[in-house]
């Protein structure tokens, strides 16, 4: 990691986001870059823009890059040592514009949990670089301090072209952009962002795909009290320490080797 643990507790406490934080080895950002490409080759890119949605069940590399072990030790330092997996998700933004262009898709400002039926709504995702992420092409974008102003209040966003599940977009009036920061990224870096935290994306304004894989996790004593916004109930996966509260039913996996 490039922050110590120490202070990445203490920035997480304080901005609810951690970055740069250094998980990957260049062959490593070099193999799972090349296991991406084939899984967007294999489904194309209507897919892999914002479909990919848990396939730590079903692809290896994606389980493997859930469970490693700089990831969880990044996530243990937010959340403490005990830790479910519980979602995992593509974002991957293609160049708006050019031969191939999709149109401007963007990310609006919203917050994780609002949607998720999380008591208390508390988790944490992890956003590792498959590809450079930077201002160009669409990087993530945070507003520092926003997860201690609790759950707030989310319409539908009006401009087209928004990537998340239900159009959701909190209302510009609540965002306060003079503390908005750009997560400018290399390949095999991540950050770190609080469910509580207001984040979005711009379009992809560069010829360069940004593509990011975002895994959510949650501690134990977090239950689900109510359907996700896709309607369903999360498959939480112990991935490290001990899970005593056993809020959520083991999912069956596929056999490993
Ligand atoms: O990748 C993006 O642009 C947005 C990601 C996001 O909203 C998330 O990981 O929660």
């Amino acid at each position: 990691m490039t922050i110590a643990a120490s202070a990445l507790t203490q920035q997480w406490e304080v901005q609810g986001f951690a970055a740069p934080l250094a998980v990957l080895s260049e062959d490593e950002v070099r193999h799972y870059r090349e296991e991406f490409d084939r899984l967007e080759a294999r489904e194309g890119r209507d897919r892999a823009e914002i479909k990919l949605i848990d396939r730590h069940f079903d692809l290896e590399f994606v389980w493997r890059l859930a469970h490693h072990p700089r990831v969880l030790d990044a996530v243990e330092a937010a959340i403490g040592p005990n830790i479910l997996l519980l979602a995992s998700h593509f974002f991957c933004k293609y160049p708006a514009v050019g031969a191939e262009g999709r149109g401007e898709r963007f990310v609006a400002w919203h917050q994780d949990v609002t949607y998720w039926g999380l008591e208390p709504p508390l988790a944490v995702s992890g956003w590792i670089a498959i590809d450079d992420s930077d201002v160009e092409n669409g990087c993530l974008r945070v507003v520092r301090g926003s997860h201690r102003n609790g759950l707030l209040s989310h319409g539908r966003a009006e401009r087209e072209g928004n990537l998340l599940s239900v159009n959701q977009a909190i209302p510009p009036e609540l965002v306060d952009l003079g503390k908005a920061v750009d997560v400018c990224l290399r390949a095999g870096q991540m950050s770190l962002h609080h469910g509580l935290l207001v984040h979005g994306s711009n379009p992809n304004r560069s010829s360069r795909r940004r593509c990011g894989l975002s895994i959510r996790y949650i501690p134990p004593d977090v239950r689900q009290v109510t359907p996700n916004s896709l309607g369903s109930f999360w498959r939480a996966v112990l991935v490290r320490g001990e899970n005593r509260s056993r809020h959520f039913p083991p999912p069956a996996l596929p056999p490993r080797a």
